[in-house]
């Protein structure tokens, strides 16, 4: 029950807002996702358009832009839609009508992955919003404060030399803790629900990249490769491994869900030519994008909340953020932090979209300037430990 309310209300604020925010003559559309508890159903909703209407239209596909069903659901701002296929992707647009019959402008497009559980990032608690995060090398520990609440919490787990990887491993919502350990290329979870295990997968060398490519609402264990250029990621769903040759040894990767389908994308950004490399999962179409230079720092993240990563950077120089928004090509710029902060996006409010926050060594403090309003400053953490983001 926890999971069908919580992913309900994640999504609908962010579609709400970022299209208020632009597109006035285009109904507003949100969307309440469906979980694994709720599989098959999706409710769309939407602001009433500003000019008098006769009703609206939906459109959806399994395919960007591709919308092979439409439904003219009258003069309502709220429908649900029964019989969707499970592990499937769908692509909505809205439209009005008027008594004239013309059409406005489509909204823009919003995506979702229908009955398999979407996790927030860095979640520890299982609210669906971004908690505060830290690991902290000198004792292994792991202090987390739970966004919104007085509540905090502190496991051991990993040691000094371990690299931080936490996702949510069993599709349960929630962020469990792990660690990758370089010297022996064994991942270690301990799970929200208190069990633990551990998987060897990569070696030293090897980067974890960690995600939901195969896209079943759980992260999969996935390494990439800097000697040869190779992903290799372990499905969760069937144990199943998977290489991938993309990049080079100078690429940073930088997986995240840029088609809107439910899966991780591999993806990496290369700093010599600012070029983002994408392979999009859906389609298997691949493209590159320029958008940054070699001084900045990757910060992919939903911050339209239309169900697709966009593709950003932060630049150190200047502490500005460059973000170009999948839901319509625009590009924006905000200045949010200095060259000494560690960028750390997150969904600390649980309105579904990405919001720009850094972490700042020198005085252990976390900034957070939230999509739905409103900024906040945190003393969590200090100038040794490693922020949680993912
Ligand atoms: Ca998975
Ligand atoms: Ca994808
Ligand atoms: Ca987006
Ligand atoms: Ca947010």
């Amino acid at each position: 029950m926890a999971e069908a309310r919580g992913t309900s209300v994640a999504v609908a604020g962010a579609m709400q807002k970022s299209l208020l925010a632009r597109l006035s003559s285009i109904a507003a559309f949100i969307l309440f996702g469906a979980t694994a508890a709720q599989a098959a159903t999706l409710t769309l909703a939407w602001d009433a358009n500003p000019e008098p209407v006769s009703g609206y239209i939906l459109y959806w596909g399994s395919q960007s832009g591709q919308y092979t069903q439409s439904l003219d659901v009258g003069k309502t701002t709220s429908r649900s839609l029964n019989g969707l296929a499970n592990n499937t992707p769908y692509y909505f647009i809205v439209r009005a009508y008027n008594s004239a019959g013309m059409l406005s402008a489509p909204s823009i497009e919003v995506s979702r992955r229908v009955g398999v559980p979407y996790a927030t990032a860095a979640d520890i608690s299982g609210d669906l919003k971004t908690d505060l995060t830290v690991f902290r090398p000198a004792n292994g520990t792991w202090y987390s404060w739970f966004s919104g609440s007085t509540t905090t919490w502190a496991t051991q787990w990993g040691n000094g030399s371990d690299i931080p990887v936490a996702g949510d491993y069993d599709g349960d919502l929630r962020t469990d803790l792990a660690v990758f350990r370089p010297a022996n290329g064994t991942w270690y979870f301990r799970y929200a629900k208190g069990t633990s295990s551990g998987i060897q997968w990569g070696n030293g060398l090897d980067k974890p990249v960690a995600g939901d490519y195969d896209g079943d609402g759980k992260t999969d264990v996935a390494v990439f490769r800097p000697t040869n250029g190779t992903w290799y990621v372990r499905n969760s769903s069937n144990g199943a491994s998977v290489g991938t040759a993309w990049g080079n040894s100078a690429d940073t990767p930088v997986p995240a869900d840029y088609d809107g389908d439910g899966k991780t994308d591999i993806a990496v950004f290369r700093p010599g030519n600012g070029t983002w490399y994408v392979m999009y999962s859906n389609t298997g179409r691949s493209v590159g994008v320029q958008w940054g230079n070699a001084a900045d720092v990757p910060v992919p993240g939903d911050y339209d909340g239309d169900g697709k990563a966009d593709i950003a950077v932060f630049r150190p120089s200047n502490g500005t953020w460059y973000i170009v928004l999948s839901s319509t090509g625009a590009s924006t710029g905000k200045q949010w932090g200095n060259a000494s902060d560690i960028p750390v996006p997150g969904d600390y409010d649980g309105d579904g979209r990405t919001d720009v926050a850094v972490f700042r060594p020198s005085n252990g403090t976390w900034y957070i300037t939230y999509s739905s309003g409103g900024q906040g400053g945190f003393q969590w953490g200090n100038g040794q430990d490693i922020p949680i983001k993912k």
